[in-house]
């Protein structure tokens, strides 16, 4: 017997991805049984509403998942890798976006537009990972080309909002910004440098081999996504002065020649893709207008000069919405109607 209602819990509820799962679950009408928003003490007691109703936020425990259906976890990989798996075993399956389980080959890494199947083997473990924001929008975006003419190759570089980093690096743009005007000194606490008026080539911290983990994080988690391990792939993610959205520069390589008008026909039709391609009227993908979208928004197609088979394009999504706590509620839609 299929349940009408889901008992949901949102881990990291305070946060401004934990903000917007709550946001997107009402908007989206999930049929929401017992709502429960957990936060670590620092959040705990913070006002959310939903649906009309005030939820007070409380702390979270290892007793917090009894008689819980779903749980969207979004409170820092430490907190997940602690408590995701007390929940999967009181029986509440996890959909995490945190990097804690996303590598785990008995945890699906799941995009619905691209690999919904996945989401059948979320019984290994009881939990399902929400990949990085990053690599969510550029999947999106390559899968449909990967099934048409094979890619073999992947050069990204990234252009990513503050959001991404949480609400206290969006205070910290804002802050330094006045500060600029206002002639005062500038403050940097969530960054090493200043990020207002600036772009900083560091996102997450720094791995042996040169890259950061962010950039590595887009490496292994697009061969896992799209289920072939033989794409190459190398990344340069920079952080700039944007409050949402996160913007790509992709540059790939295709096995079959593809030109640069197929490629926006077959995009054209793909799901969750919105193609705005015409540079002649200055339209192209901007964060500022892809931000409280669903969509991921694509444009700037043209065929790469430099080799055979190459093509580049320009891919923005909001990185809260599509690269976290859309892609999230999606997972948990598809969990329900297929699954639980
Ligand atoms: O910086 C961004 O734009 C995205 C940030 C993602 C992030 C930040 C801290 C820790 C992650 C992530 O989702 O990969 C993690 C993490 O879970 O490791």
């Amino acid at each position: 017997m299929k349940k009408e209602k889901y008992n949901v819990v949102v881990g990291g509820a305070t946060g401004a991805v934990g903000n917007e799962m709550v946001s997107i679950l009402e908007e989206r009408n999930f049929p929401v049984g017992e709502l429960k928003l957990l936060a670590s003490p620092r959040g705990a007691g913070t006002k959310i509403e939903f649906k009309g109703k005030e939820y007070t936020v409380g702390v979270m425990k290892e007793d917090s998942f009894e008689g819980m259906d779903i749980g969207l976890f979004s409170p820092g990989a430490s907190v997940s890798q602690k408590f995701a798996p007390i929940a999967a075993k009181a029986g509440c399956v996890v959909i995490d976006n945190t990097s804690a389980f996303r590598m785990d080959p008995d945890v699906p890494l799941v995009v619905p537009e691209v690999n919904a199947h996945a989401i059948a083997n979320y019984y290994k473990k009881n939990i399902i990972s929400n990949p990085n924001c990053s690599t969510i929008q550029m999947v999106v975006v390559l899968k449909p080309i990967h099934d048409v003419a094979r890619i073999k190759r992947v050069v990204v570089s990234t252009y990513q909002s503050v959001s991404g980093t949480g609400k206290r690096a969006i205070k910290e743009l804002e802050n330094q910004v006045l500060a600029i005007y206002n002639q005062q000194e500038i403050k940097c606490e969530v960054y090493p440098h200043q990020i207002a008026f600036n772009c900083l080539p560091h996102i997450d911290v720094f791995l042996e081999n040169g890259y950061t983990k962010e950039e590595m994080k887009m490496v292994h988690e697009t061969k896992k996504i799209m289920e072939d391990d033989s794409i190459r792939v190398t990344a340069t993610t920079v952080r700039v002065p944007v409050f949402y959205g996160h913007s790509e520069s992709v540059n790939i390589e295709t096995e079959k020649k593809i030109t640069a008008e197929e490629v926006r026909e077959i995009l054209s039709k793909a799901p969750g893709v919105v193609v705005v391609d015409d540079p002649k009227n200055a339209q192209y993908p901007l964060a500022i207008y892809a931000a409280g979208k669903d969509e991921t928004f694509v444009g700037r197609i043209r065929e790469d000069e430099s080799i055979p088979n190459g093509i580049n394009l320009w891919i923005v999504a909001d990185n809260i919405r599509k690269g976290a706590a859309l892609n999230a509620v999606q997972i948990a839609e598809i969990l329900i109607q297929k699954y639980l």
